[in-house]
């Protein structure tokens, strides 16, 4: 089938995206740490921090510690300003490291000052390179924000800026890990670090390998160019229950969003040989059951050679409202300079 000027064409040329997944500061590159335990095949795992000796336990493939001159390899202390400072004096160094991937996730845990700085920092970078910047945050305990209003502003303001950035934002609230409260502390991150790996990992597949009804990267950002602020919901089910697949992904759901009425909505799903028409049909309409009638609908399919009782849900779901205040939040009375504003 590829013969002649194809072939060659084809030849040489790398085919699937390149991937790298990026912790920034403390929480971000020790859930970077717990993912590379986890496994990311085909991704490049980094850690950039301020914090050397933090740094130096991270088992990362590459590792940058920013701002040695402004902050001395200590950290910054919740001290944005100064992180900010550095990344611009790194700007060219940083960007030329991460801007040679296509799809780059960044994680970071919100309320520090290096994590909090140079998220927004770099996905404004990426996004004026051909990169497609996935940030990812940590929302603190609402119990850490109630004690401390400066971290809790911190919050605040780094999040509606990245809320305004637009695009794919994945919101992990702490505060939605209280359903795991009986398990002990390090097996209830160790909970919501599975499932950002998860997360990670159906993204990068669909983007990764082809479908018979493909989604690619290219559909991908075409897709959340026209949904403004985005999210994503994954899950899995058995082939006969089609509707429960839909309902879990979303209330299973360890991401803090709200959905709009009518969200645009890019589905993808993955099932072998015995996926019929009839399933389809059957997610795609308790989609519109749950979503209302989406907005705008890009769907996708890849079929396994081989049959399988397990169908799985991957979808983008965009036109979110920007939430100033979110769950973790939520219910503490307004700070000082919010009521101000
Ligand atoms: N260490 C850690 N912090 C988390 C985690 N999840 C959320 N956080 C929150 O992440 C926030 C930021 O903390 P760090 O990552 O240590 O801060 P940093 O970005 O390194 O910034 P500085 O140390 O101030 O330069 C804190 O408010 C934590 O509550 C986690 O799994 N581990
Ligand atoms: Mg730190």
């Amino acid at each position: 089938m590829f013969d002649g000027p194809t072939a060659d064409a084809l030849h040489g040329l790398s085919l699937a995206p390149s991937i790298a997944v990026v912790g920034l500061g403390g929480a971000g590159s020790e859930a970077v740490d717990d993912l590379v335990n986890l496994g990311l095949p085909g991704a490049r795992s980094l850690a950039v921090n301020t914090d050397a000796r933090h740094l130096s336990h991270v088992r990362a493939e590459e590792r940058i510690l920013l701002g040695q001159r402004e902050l001395g390899g200590r950290g910054s202390g919740g001290d944005r300003a100064a992180v900010l400072r550095a990344a611009e004096d790194s700007r060219e160094e940083i960007l030329r490291r991460l801007s040679r991937f296509e799809l780059v996730f960044l994680l970071a845990g919100l309320g520090g000052g290096t994590g909090s700085a140079l998220l927004p920092f770099l996905v404004k970078e990426l996004r004026k390179t051909e990169a497609l910047p996935v940030p990812v945050v940590f929302l603190p305990f609402r119990v850490e924000l109630e004690a401390n209003p400066g971290r809790r502003q911190n919050v605040e303001e780094t999040i509606a800026e990245l809320e305004g950035l637009g695009g794919l934002l994945l919101v992990l609230a702490n505060e939605k890990l209280r359903r795991f409260e009986s398990l002990p502390v390090h097996r209830v991150f160790g909970v919501r670090n599975a499932y950002l790996h998860a997360l990670i990992a159906n993204l990068v597949d669909i983007v990764d390998h082809p479908s018979q009804l493909n989604v690619d990267l290219a559909s991908v950002k075409s897709h959340l160019r026209q949904s403004g602020l985005s999210t994503l919901i994954i899950g899995e089910e058995h082939i006969s229950e089609p509707a429960r697949l839909v309902q879990r992904a979303l209330s299973d759901s360890l991401l803090d969003f709200e959905l709009p009425y009518r969200p645009s909505a890019l589905v993808h799903l993955e099932g072998g040989t015995n996926l019929t028409l009839r399933v389809l049909d059957e997610v795609l309409h308790t989609v519109r059951e749950h979503l209302g009638e989406p907005a705008r609908l890009t769907f996708g399919a890849r079929i396994r050679p081989e049959p399988c009782e397990v169908v799985r849900l991957t979808a983008v779901l965009g036109g979110l409202k920007p939430r100033t205040v979110h769950e973790a939040v939520a219910r503490l009375p307004p700070s000082a300079p919010l009521a101000a504003r």
